[in-house]
């Protein structure tokens, strides 16, 4: 690890023109980690050129799909080699906990195999356009993609939009979090090592406001793809739409955990924790609202505040640490300040709700895992997304109930339903106007499901053929193969458009 991450462009690492760099700090401890070369106009736009040579000289989009799924799988057997790195380095960079970043970490080479796999089985489509013609509809790639990436999963994140663009044969400009860029950086690296042919990933290291406006505004991309928050998205995709660029925009989230009295309180807790709490609740699909069936709402309340309080806290490198820090002070302050509001507007803080105390806590920005009682569509907390290691517990009486405060919300990301009727999980889902709904899990995702939210959880999903797809264009080629003589201005009469 250099002590200046520097930027990628066309192939090599290079400072940013005017040596501009920012540090990333060590969320658990407040340690100095390194520091990163701060992209400005200048070096966007250079490597957005870098991106946009490589295009149009074909050196990836040109190869033929199965050596382009060859290389990916060979960068997938790389990746897989290097996890433990890369799981301590987002440990450090990000404080989620060591055995978390593995377990998350261990499943990214899946994202090279499959839209590897997705590329060289692609095919076109050759609709009927009638007699005398034959239509062929190639889907071609794009162009330039810009990918503007979060912190919370700085390499999955990255992973799911680059594995889909690459394979389709498009050049990247990546601009990670500035709380998290290392291993973007390094996975760049990794994949010209595997064979992509430099200039067609390129990695600008930055701030929002500055590296990721300039590249939001480039008017040399052909999409970009951001995950973040929702106002953010709103900015971006208002650039990219002045240069008429199409966006996918994964963004925030407040998933409802629906629990129906005849699933087994002990399953409906364990998943609810694991719904609210992995990564310090710092993921767009946590379990932010717990709605629980009034029967059952006492009992369910009683066991998940006690198994609550026992989580371990602490250094996220050790093995035994569940919940780590969260990733700066201003999320834990934006964290601390939603509770406190809710508190004042009548809410009932079951359990957390504080900066924990002991030397182990001193230098990180630590905040004990949340439950929130009492809330109702009156209070923030009811709507606004967090981002930290807060939930709510709320009642309900029947389905219909159930659905109509799931559904109270302006994000449409994520729920999970919790039930032992099938007849009813379906009914659930089928209300629900949510775009990724687990029943009797949370979290699980897989390269090959859509994942992308409704309402102010953003535009398209990525994963799946879907997001593959949204990383090409239909090129429609008609061929006249009638051999008919054709002369439009000798003929006055019986003339037919069609
Ligand atoms: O994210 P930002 P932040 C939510 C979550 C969190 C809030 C703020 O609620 O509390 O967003 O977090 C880049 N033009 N999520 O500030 O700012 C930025 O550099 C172009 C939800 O960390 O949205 C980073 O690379 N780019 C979420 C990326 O956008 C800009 C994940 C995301 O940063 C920019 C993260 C600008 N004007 C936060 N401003 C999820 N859905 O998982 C910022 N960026």
């Amino acid at each position: 690890m250099p002590d200046t991450l520097p930027l990628r462009i066309d192939g090599k690492d290079v400072p940013a023109a005017d040596g501009a760099t920012f540090a990333v700090h060590n969320p658990a401890t407040g340690d100095h980690l390194f520091d990163v070369a701060h992209a400005n106009a200048a070096d966007v736009d250079a490597a957005v050129t870098a991106a946009k040579t490589a295009f149009e000289d074909r050196r990836w989009q040109g190869m033929r799909a199965r050596d382009r799924a060859r290389v990916l799988n060979r960068a997938a057997a790389e990746l897989d080699h290097r996890i433990d790195e890369f799981a301590r380095l987002e440990t450090l960079q990000i404080g989620r906990p060591l055995r978390e970043m593995r377990a998350q970490l261990s499943r990214l080479p899946e994202w090279l195999e499959y839209f590897g796999a997705v590329a060289h089985s692609a095919e076109g489509t050759v609709p009927d356009f009638g007699e005398g013609y034959l239509n062929v509809v190639h889907r071609v790639p794009l162009g330039v993609a810009g990918l503007i990436t979060p912190w919370n999963h700085p390499l999955l994140i990255t992973m799911k939009k680059l594995s889909a663009g690459l394979a389709a044969g498009n050049s990247l400009v990546i601009k990670p979090s500035e709380l998290g860029p290392a291993v973007p950086v390094a996975l760049a690296g990794l994949l010209e090592e595997a064979g992509v042919p430099a200039g067609v990933i390129n990695v600008v290291t930055g701030l929002g406001p500055t590296t990721g406006r300039f590249l939001s505004e480039h008017p040399g991309l052909a999409r970009l793809d951001i995950t973040g928050g929702t106002e953010t998205g709103r900015v971006v995709a208002g650039n990219a739409g002045r240069s008429l660029i199409p966006v996918t925009a994964e963004l925030g989230g407040k998933a409802p955990v629906i629990v129906f009295d005849d699933t087994e309180i002990e399953q409906a807790v364990a998943g609810a924790m694991f719904a609210s709490f992995i990564a310090t609740g710092q993921t767009c699909v946590q379990g932010a609202r717990l709605l629980v069936q009034r029967t059952v709402y006492e009992r369910f309340v009683h066991r998940f505040v006690e198994r609550t309080r026992s989580l371990r806290l602490g250094d996220p490198l050790a093995a035994r640490t569940q919940v780590g820090p969260l990733v700066s002070r201003a999320q834990r302050d934006k964290t601390a300040a939603a509770v406190d509001r809710a508190r004042e507007q009548g809410a009932t803080v079951l359990c957390g709700g504080r900066v924990p105390e002991g030397a182990v806590f001193d230098r990180g920005w630590f905040y004990e895992p949340t439950v929130v009682a009492g809330v109702t569509p009156d209070h923030e907390l009811w709507y606004d997304e967090v981002f930290g290691p807060v939930t709510v517990v709320v009642p309900f009486d029947d389905e219909a109930d159930a659905t109509a405060k799931a559904n109270d919300c302006p994000f449409g990301l994520a729920a999970s339903v919790w039930t032992a009727d099938a007849g009813r999980a379906l009914r659930v889902t089928d209300r629900l106007d949510i775009g990724i709904i687990w029943v009797n899990d949370h979290h699980r995702i897989d390269p090959s499901s859509p994942w992308g939210g409704t309402k102010d959880s953003g535009i398209g999903s990525e994963n799946g053929l879907d997001a593959y797809r949204a990383y090409t264009r239909a090129k429609s080629v008609i061929i006249n193969s009638s051999g008919r003589p054709f002369d439009w201005y000798a003929t006055a009469e019986d003339l037919r458009y069609s």
